[in-house]
């Protein structure tokens, strides 16, 4: 079988029927597209999470979610079992293993491309071993021990996300002199631990971790100043969707927008940062930021190639 119609309304309404891949090998980073901003779809396998509180609890509800995505066009499908929102209680490395690795292997056999969201370097060793791709770490300046030695050993693409702090203590860690500056400055110094260990320079993925220890002024100023990342000579990924500084931009009298409805706010974002160049946005609406990298890839490239 060569194709596979999408179930009804679950792919982008400009976007052809989805093509299941001829070959059943499992998908790899030089499968991606190179001619536009990747769309990394979001499946949190947690009962809480910044902005979809819980949806995708059992293995069930979580492949199937993540197979809708994956149809609707997601280059990359993020599976993550412990919600970062701020306040948020641990999870063990056990628990969070048993709800991620029977997700990750379904969505790798149907041919998904699957990075793991997890602070622990057992997590992100057994998600490898399952089948992922990319580490995705927003355990920022208190990344694990055994982190850097995982990422060199596995060549894994690693991203490295900005927080300070955990989620329990990071919405008090917001003084910066210079928000943009102080990220990339620690971000470096992270980097340098992953360079001692033996990681090479184009296996990382720079993240400003917006929403982590960042006040919502920060948030905006990082947007703005993306550019300072793109410097740091890495791929940026762009992780705003639904985030609360976005549902209180869009307050309207006195009420901040719910998560669902800042899906046409992360559109714009995942536009703009495309338009700045960004290598991949994390989103939960796959098929509303497909369209929008696309129109950002039109617009920087105006010309139609020979
Ligand atoms: N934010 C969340 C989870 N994972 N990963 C990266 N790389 N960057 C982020 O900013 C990030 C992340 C929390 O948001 P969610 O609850 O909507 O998943």
């Amino acid at each position: 079988m060569d194709s596979l119609a999408a179930a009804p309304g679950t792919g982008p309404a400009t976007s052809p029927m989805p093509v299941l891949r001829k070959s059943r090998r499992p998908a790899q980073m030089s499968d991606l597209p190179t001619d536009r901003t990747l769309v990394m779809g979001i499946l949190n396998v947690t009962p809480d999470s910044f902005s979809d509180g819980g949806r995708h609890f059992t293995a069930d509800t979580a492949i199937a979610a993540g197979l809708r995505m994956f149809y609707a066009g997601a280059d990359i499908i993020d599976v993550g079992g412990e919600s970062t929102r701020p306040g948020a209680e641990d999870v063990t490395p056990e628990e969070e293993q048993r709800r991620v690795l029977p997700v990750i292997q379904a969505l790798v056999k149907a041919g998904a491309l699957v990075s793991i969201d997890t602070t622990h370097a057992s997590t992100a060793a057994a998600a490898l071993e399952a089948g992922a791709t990319i580490i995705n770490d927003v355990s920022g300046l208190s990344m694990e021990p055994g982190m850097p030695e995982l990422v060199a050993r596995s060549k894994a693409p690693y991203i490295l996300t900005h927080r300070r702090g955990d989620a329990r203590t990071m919405s008090t860690l917001t003084d910066y002199q210079d928000v943009v500056a102080d990220v990339v400055a620690e971000l470096s110094g992270v980097r340098d631990k992953l360079y001692a260990a033996g990681v090479a320079p184009e296996q990382i993925i720079v993240d400003p971790g917006l929403g982590f220890a960042k006040n919502e002024d920060q948030n905006w100023e990082l947007l703005h100043g993306l550019g300072a990342l793109q410097d740091m000579g890495h791929k940026v990924l762009v992780a705003a969707s639904r985030k609360r500084f976005l549902g209180s931009l869009l307050t309207v009298s006195g009420k901040t927008a719910t998560p669902e409805e800042r899906d046409g706010a992360t559109a714009a974002v995942t536009a703009i940062s495309a338009f700045k160049g960004a290598w991949a946005v994390r989103v939960h609406d796959v098929g509303a930021s497909l369209d929008a990298v696309k129109v950002a890839a039109r617009i920087a490239s105006p010309r139609p190639k020979d």
